[in-house]
């Protein structure tokens, strides 16, 4: 087999999970290195050569030259720009793939994170908690009416943009699975959204299904 052109430091959380299902996607020739992060390894000096603060996931594209890119969002938009069949097929698409790429790192990603912190830690804070909660489900709401009004986030075909949002709603690592948000009843088009993505075995896979 030929030398892997991309290695992707990971581990099973929705943000590792989205770069395995885009490299599947694009049967990308990769490598896997876990990084196990309940045990610390995110904060080795020789993983923040890689990522800087200290976070998963990273991705080295063996080119010339060589590439190395931390932040998910990044490394997703770098993989469609590579691989046109998950980025949009146009201007006003390219445009709405950065759009709804960049509203999960800076919106349902932090959010959906703190909500879940806020579960795990004693002393229970209950407004926090509440907080969150209802800032999650603002998320799921913008969520629920772009898809209400489109097969896909970006456009009308599956693009890198669907995959920083899925991992954080479906994935069994995801908060909102883990803490009970009754999304499957409340959002009947997220629902649809993220059962067709469920179909792809490259979805299946990044999820361990
Ligand atoms: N904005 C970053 C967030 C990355 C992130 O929070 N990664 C988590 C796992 S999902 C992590 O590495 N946590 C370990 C830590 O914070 O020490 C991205 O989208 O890549």
């Amino acid at each position: 087999m030929n030398k892997p052109e991309f290695t992707l430091y990971g581990w099973n959380t929705p943000n590792g999970q989205k770069i395995i299902l885009a490299l599947e996607e694009v049967a990308a020739n990769y490598q896997y290195q876990p990084i196990d992060i309940s045990q610390g390894e995110q904060h080795t000096a020789a993983f923040k050569r890689l990522s800087p603060d200290g976070k998963i996931p990273a991705l080295i594209h063996s080119a010339e030259p060589e590439i190395t890119l931390f932040e998910s969002g990044a490394i997703l938009l770098y993989l469609a720009h590579l691989y046109p069949a998950i980025h949009g097929s146009n201007t006003l698409e390219r445009v709405q793939v950065m759009s709804w790429t960049f509203w999960q790192i800076g919106q349902l990603g932090p959010l959906a994170g703190q909500f879940g912190r806020f579960h795990a830690i004693t002393p229970i804070n209950t407004p926090a908690i509440h907080h969150f909660e209802q800032l999650v489900w603002r998320c799921l709401d913008v969520l629920e009416n772009r898809l209400s009004e489109s097969t896909f986030l970006a456009a009308e075909h599956f693009t890198v943009a669907d995959i920083t949002s899925f991992t954080w709603v479906t994935s069994n690592q995801s908060y909102l699975q883990k803490y009970n948000i009754a999304w499957r009843e409340k959002c009947p088009s997220i629902v649809r959204w993220s059962d067709t993505i469920l179909e792809k075995p490259s979805a299946r896979k990044a999820l361990g299904l």
